[in-house]
């Protein structure tokens, strides 16, 4: 049996993966970090079979200490500060935790076992002000946030040990991916989950900040399959996962509230609290070699995305009125 070694388990993608290696035969391990973190409970409901080893991306002796535990034959590392907004108020924090955690995760894998195949969770954040579109794997990158410098840093750290010590690290470039699970925080989820309070009368006004952003979003359950397939080639390389649309904010507005038999324009409202300091204007990605070499392909349309995070949050919203408390 594979044992398989999850950062971030306790985030969107991170649930979705061990869902995925568990129907996959693997033995899941997810590391954990901080004490008593309330998201613990939800992967053990969720997936039951896996378990916890704790471990922090800031602390290297953790990190070596949680892959003697596990002898995992698979490493992801998914863990990460990864909100952007976040990015710019905690530079230095998103250096240590999104950057650094890196090099920390690939030494201890060179301290215990080189034979470990690793997965770094890149980002489409790294081509930030685009100098190509569609990008694909070899567009520059110009980063524009504390978070995707971060993640260049990751990229190229893992790039650079499996050239000068031949472990199988491979990148997978990530555009945009949402689902049911995806935090608060994020636009796509603050946005459904209004549209949900607003219909239900919780809420009059959603505060958005720049809606002309456009972004390549999918559907996060096709995205973890594809970031398995990348450890089952023969040979580390990295690949762009996307679906190859785009779509502004402002046409999710319309999409979600629509679906929910509302009108956007009666409820946004614009809060500059909400602009960043630099901007990622486009981004649509090109997943022509994740097509071909890994047989990869998107299975969830951006309608069907949308209407499926709007279904569940109005769902959601509604359990919570019966309960008399509003779902967190
Ligand atoms: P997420 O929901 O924000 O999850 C991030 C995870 O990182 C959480 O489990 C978090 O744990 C953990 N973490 C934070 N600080 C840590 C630390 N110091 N040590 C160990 N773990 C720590 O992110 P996601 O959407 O699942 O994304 C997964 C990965 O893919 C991230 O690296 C993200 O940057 C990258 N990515 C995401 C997308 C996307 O569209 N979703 C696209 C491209 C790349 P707690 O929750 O317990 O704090
Ligand atoms: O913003 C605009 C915002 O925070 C999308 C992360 O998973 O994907 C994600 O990063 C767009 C931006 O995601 C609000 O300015 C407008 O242009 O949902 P987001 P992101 O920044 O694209 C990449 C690929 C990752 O790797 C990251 O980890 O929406 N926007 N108004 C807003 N965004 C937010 N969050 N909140 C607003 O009110």
């Amino acid at each position: 049996m594979k044992t398989a070694l999850i950062t971030g388990i306790t985030g969107q993608d991170g649930l979705y993966l061990a869902e995925h290696l568990t129907a996959n035969g693997y033995s899941v391990y997810g590391l954990v970090h901080g004490q008593n973190n309330p998201r613990l409970s939800v992967v053990e409901r969720i997936v039951p079979g896996v378990e916890f080893v704790e471990g922090d991306l800031l602390d290297q002796s953790s990190l070596i200490a949680a892959l003697e535990t596990c002898q995992p034959s698979d490493v992801y590392n998914l863990g990460a500060i990864s909100f952007v907004g976040l990015s710019f108020k905690q530079a230095v924090l998103t250096g240590e935790v999104t950057g650094l955690g890196v090099v920390r995760v690939l030494e201890a894998i060179r301290t215990v076992n080189k034979e470990i195949r690793f997965y770094q969770a890149s980002s489409s954040e790294m081509f930030g002000k685009v100098r190509e579109t569609p990008q694909n794997e070899q567009t520059p990158f110009h980063p524009r946030s504390p978070y995707g410098v971060a993640k260049v840093y990751g990229h190229y750290i893992t790039l650079n040990y499996r050239e000068s010590y031949n472990l199988f690290a491979c990148s997978g470039i990530l555009f945009n991916h949402e689902s049911e699970r995806r935090g608060h925080e994020f636009v796509t989820r603050k946005i459904t989950n209004g549209v949900a309070k607003i219909k239900l009368g919780m809420q009059k006004q959603l505060a958005l900040g720049n809606l002309d952003a456009q972004r390549d979003w999918g559907y996060a359950g096709d995205y973890v399959r594809a970031m398995h397939l990348m450890l089952q080639q023969d040979a580390p390389e990295d690949y762009v996962i996307a679906t190859g649309e785009t779509h502004s904010v402002r046409e999710f507005l319309e999409v979600a509230f629509s679906h929910a038999g509302l009108k956007w324009e009666d409820h946004v409202v614009s809060d500059p609290r909400f602009l960043r300091p630099a901007e990622v204007d486009l981004l649509i990605g090109d997943a022509t070699k994740a097509r071909t070499r890994l047989g990869w392909q998107p299975t969830v349309s951006f309608p069907a995305l949308v209407a499926r995070m709007v279904d569940n949050d109005i769902r959601l919203q509604e359990a919570a009125l019966r309960r008399g408390v509003e779902e967190l």
